[in-house]
């Protein structure tokens, strides 16, 4: 069993973020996703429009979403790789090399973001309705 683990905000569930799902779930047999809760997401400095329960049932609903955990903290990863006996740590590549530090105990891999869609940009198209 190869477990996949990635982490984010998944707010707005978009074109974007079905494509890294497809592609982290086609690393392995399992995707397991830490979802920053929204106290968390403060610390990120992100304003969250979709509260935490609904990001995780939509994340959940996902065909390539096996399971899914609360991020609360930027240090938790290492014993969560551990604890979900990941073979891979995968995000997008705007995250190159911030998480090189786990390399040795998990494969680390940064992932292409797909180009013209983010949260950011569809809260300011949301604003202009
Ligand atoms: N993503 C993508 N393409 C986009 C937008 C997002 O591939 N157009 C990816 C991001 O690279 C990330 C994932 O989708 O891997 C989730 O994006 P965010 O919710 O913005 O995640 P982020 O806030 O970067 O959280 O500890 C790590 C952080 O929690 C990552």
């Amino acid at each position: 069993m190869r477990t996949v683990v990635t982490y984010g905000t998944f707010d707005l569930f978009h074109i974007g973020h079905v494509r890294l799902l497809r592609r982290l779930k086609a690393l392995g047999d399992r995707l397991v996703v830490g979802l920053s809760t929204d106290e968390f997401n403060k610390v990120k400095g992100k304003e969250i429009v979709i509260p935490f329960e609904d990001r995780k049932e939509i994340l959940l609903s996902c065909r390539y979403v096996d399971d899914v955990f609360e991020e609360n903290s930027w240090e938790q990863k290492r014993a969560d790789l551990i604890r979900e006996k990941a073979s891979t740590f995968a995000i997008g590549d705007d995250w190159a090399g911030k998480f090189d530090d786990l390399e040795d105990i998990v494969q680390v891999l940064y992932l292409p973001r797909t180009k013209d869609i983010s949260t950011t940009e569809l809260k300011t198209v949301l604003s202009t309705i």
